[in-house]
């Protein structure tokens, strides 16, 4: 490794040699004193050359001198080169950045950069995708990166604590995970593959081996052709399946632990940084959420003038936002579970109701006004689960593989699945989880 410290220790540390690393933000490049702003993935410091020799001030053998060089070094280098320095660390606390500032000895452009960004902090999104790499070097787009990390780890945290195992399923099937509606499909030698849309019958599966609590954090894949600013055609899923549970409401318990726990532990490391890069006040909401049935959620948004205009029974994405207007002014929370939809318009492994098989024991999860996440108590019954695929018109050849889980014994269960760019989206007031996903990709997007 080189010998480097991190820019963000820099302030902590007594006046001494130091090198540091990183790529050039800017530079002032004055008559007589040069300043660079290096940044690294910890924050940025000043660098200053103040013995600057110019050439047309040459002495005859001022062009030899280290520093002639370091000065030419300087007024060459081009914005975003990776550079090594070193030099003596001063505290100043005239200097915004920091308070400290770096008198450069000895500066090394050890990866040029070309002059001219192609992308700047205002640029389309479009333009910033494509250079994704460089728009990410900015701190405010990386401290998205840090969050999720920081969110991943505080679930994972919680699962651990239960004795959760971790699983990773695999992204190609034979069948469909979800529904043949958003598949994916590709030549797999002589057979036709399809692509996960969620871990939905593996997670199931792990029921039946015994494993229980179960998550995974994983790739999902949806054919889907909008051009929202919540769908992706590929996004990371954080799937979650438990036995042993009575409802769904059991379901929503550990839900709502487990978001508790991620927005504490991103405020507690990350506040800050998050009110200051991103302009964001983050909350934490407490446990219990409210949770409002779907179809008296309906009856409030209709209340507020809003008649949902679709014929099935579903919500719409305007009814989530009113619906979230409603449960801000009524229980200043961010987060609402809609509860009980309809078994038309929910999968055919939800179980239902038992006194009323028009309605299932499922929930989506919605944050701000967005969804974020569905989840239910699951059918275990296999003659009910083949009734119910039968219903809804599925091949019960095709899933055959999955009926089998059932005919062994298996314990109720029951999970959820959620989109980590819609929470990370919701949660630092972004517009879309294109600046959330690390690599978007959508219906016109496939590279980088
Ligand atoms: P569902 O289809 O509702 O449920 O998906 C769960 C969550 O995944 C996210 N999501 C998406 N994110 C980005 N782009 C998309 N195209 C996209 N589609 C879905 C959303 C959504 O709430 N198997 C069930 C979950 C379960 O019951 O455990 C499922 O996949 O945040």
């Amino acid at each position: 490794m080189i010998n480097r410290v991190l820019i963000s220790e820099l302030s902590g540390l007594e006046a001494s040699t130091v090198t540091v690393a990183g790529w050039v933000e800017k530079v002032r490049d004055q008559r007589h004193v040069q300043f660079v702003v290096l940044r690294d993935e910890s924050g940025a410091v000043q660098l200053v050359n103040g013995r600057v020799v110019r050439e047309l001030d040459s002495e005859a053998d001022a062009k030899k001198t280290a520093n002639f060089e370091l000065t030419q070094a300087i007024s060459e280098v081009a914005n975003g080169s990776f550079v090594v320095v070193t030099g003596e660390l001063e505290h100043n606390e005239h200097v915004k950045l920091g308070g400290v500032e770096i008198q450069i000895a000895k500066f090394e452009v050890v990866s040029a950069a070309i002059p001219e960004t192609p992308v700047k902090p205002d640029s389309a999104i479009d333009v910033r995708m494509d250079w994704r790499f460089l728009d990410l070097r900015r701190p405010e787009q990386a401290l998205i990166f840090k969050v999720q990390t920081t969110f991943e780890h505080a679930l994972r945290e919680v699962w651990l604590e239960r004795g959760f195992i971790e699983v990773h399923t695999p992204k190609l099937m034979a069948s469909a995970s979800e529904s043949r509606a958003e598949l994916f499909s590709l030549e797999y030698f002589d057979t036709t593959a399809y692509l996960a849309q969620s871990p939905q019958l593996f997670k199931q599966m792990a029921q039946a081996a015994g494993l229980s609590g179960i998550f995974e954090v994983g790739t999902a894949f949806r054919a889907d052709p909008s051009f929202t600013s919540r769908h992706a055609t590929e996004f990371t899923s954080i799937d979650c399946e438990f036995s042993w549970i009575e409802t769904h409401e059991d379901v929503m318990q550990l839900h709502e632990e487990l978001m508790v726990a991620g927005i504490t532990a991103v405020k507690e490391k990350h506040g800050d940084q998050i009110a200051k890069l991103l302009g964001v006040k983050l909350e934490v909401p407490t446990a219990p959420f409210p949770r409002i049935p779907l179809a008296e959620a309906k009856e409030i948004v209709k209340s507020r003038g809003y008649e949902v205009p679709r014929s099935d029974a579903d919500m719409d994405p305007e009814g989530e936002r009113q619906i979230f207007a409603y449960v801000k002014e009524k229980h200043g929370h961010d987060f609402v579970f809609l509860t009980d939809y309809a078994s038309s318009i929910r999968p055919f492994y939800h179980m239902r109701h038992e006194d009323n098989d028009d309605l299932t024991r499922s929930y989506d999860l919605i944050y701000r006004g967005v969804e974020i996440s569905t989840g239910a108590q699951r059918e275990h019954r296999i003659e009910v689960i083949k009734k119910q695929a039968l219903e809804k018109g599925m091949d019960l050849d095709e899933i055959d593989f999955y009926l089998n889980f059932f005919k062994y014994g298996v314990p109720p269960h029951g999970g959820f699945g959620m989109g980590l760019a819609r929470v990370l989206m919701l949660m630092l007031g972004q517009s879309s989880i294109r600046e959330t996903t690390f690599l978007f990709r959508g219906p016109t997007r496939l590279t980088p």
